[in-house]
């Protein structure tokens, strides 16, 4: 069996609008990560131009992720945070998946429908092979395990049927070369604990989302004290007390959400937060949830703004990151046109 270098890669798209689902479900669990594996932190502006690209503010956008993680705790020395299109065998890969993924399993992928809606003549080619970008993001490095969101564990399923289907298919000349029985690992998805699943403070039953048009419908990361505060008394409530029990949360979407930001934020389990909660109005829970969620954010927004205001460090992180990993990417890319059978003269 071929061995693989226990590694974890994970991206988030500098669209603006960086929010608390974003925070808690991915990059606050991209830290301690870092202790078991090699990690790459990949800041991805090539998925940010499948839809309304802004060449104004997307250099703004991917230094604030950039702060994002380092301000979350990522050591750049020792592990690799970079953007996307300084390594151009993102896009080379994706070619490559774009010619051994199916149309049939691209179809089924519900993030295109939902983002495409209606209007689907009218998306971008690259908002439909998105998912195949997003394999090829993993599997340049050969990563092992993906830390993302609940929402994005379709686009897991897909880069490991694109991972076996490659293996599969080139298994003659993957063992002809060298390569082992099997050359890309079947990444596994790292989707646990708390906020796997943040849901918009105006709609419990919509993922909070850096594209709703609402601004009170996310507490963003660059979001003050008082902004924090407005929005969590403004979030969208039921007229119940807080229930006793999770099994309570049925049919109380927004009732869960609040319950379960307040668990992520203060690592408690949501049966403990409403053993504390249980029965008191959503007037007493949104207070304490405020209180809780200030200074909890504040560091890190704040370790965030002083990233930011020092963009000459952050771009130079930004380059080195992307040495690093294009002398990983080259190497699979040799590989992988090997294996294909193309001459690399
Ligand atoms: N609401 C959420 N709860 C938990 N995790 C979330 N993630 C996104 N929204 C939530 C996770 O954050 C990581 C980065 O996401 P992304 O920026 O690459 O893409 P996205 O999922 O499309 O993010 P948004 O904020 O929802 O943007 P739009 O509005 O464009 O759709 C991923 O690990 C994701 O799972």
């Amino acid at each position: 069996m071929t061995k693989f270098t226990p590694r974890v890669f994970s991206g988030v798209q500098p669209t603006g609008n960086l929010h608390l689902g974003n925070y808690l479900g991915a990059i606050k669990k991209f830290v301690p990560l870092q202790e078991n594996y090699e990690c790459l932190y990949c800041v991805v502006d090539l998925h940010a131009i499948t839809a309304n690209p802004n060449p104004e503010i997307l250099g703004q956008n991917t230094r604030e992720v950039a702060a994002a993680y380092l301000a979350a705790g990522i050591d750049p020395k020792n592990h690799i945070i970079f953007n996307q299109s300084s390594v151009p065998q993102h896009a080379e890969l994706a070619w490559f998946f774009n010619c051994v993924a199916r149309m049939g399993w691209l179809n089924r992928m519900t993030q295109f429908k939902e983002k495409a809606g209606k209007n689907k003549e009218n998306a971008s080619v690259g908002l439909y092979s998105y998912p195949n970008l997003m394999a090829a993001d993993i599997l340049l490095y050969k990563a092992t395990h993906v830390p993302v969101g609940d929402d994005q564990k379709q686009h897991l399923e897909l880069t490991r049927d694109i991972a076996q289907k490659f293996n599969i298919d080139f298994i003659k000349t993957i063992e002809e070369n060298g390569f082992g029985d099997q050359y890309f690992p079947l990444p596994e998805p790292i989707i646990a604990g708390t906020a796997t699943r943040v849901m918009s403070l105006r709609d419990g039953s919509k993922k909070m989302s850096k594209s709703d048009p609402s601004d009170y419908s996310r507490i963003t990361m660059t979001d003050d004290a008082d902004a924090i505060a407005l929005k969590i008394r403004k979030a969208k409530t039921d007229p119940e007390p807080l229930p006793e029990t999770i099994e309570g949360f049925e049919g109380r979407p927004e009732a869960k959400n609040l319950v379960g930001i307040y668990s992520a934020l203060s690592g408690k389990s949501d049966a403990e937060v409403l053993g504390e909660f249980g029965g008191e109005t959503f007037a007493t829970f949104k207070k304490a949830l405020t209180d809780l969620a200030v200074p909890t954010l504040e560091p890190i927004t704040k370790k965030m703004q002083g990233f930011m205001d020092d963009q000459a460090q952050i771009d130079q992180i930004l380059k080195e990151g992307g040495e690093k990993a294009r002398a990983i990417a080259e190497e699979t890319m040799k590989e992988v046109k090997t294996i294909f059978g193309m001459l690399h003269p």
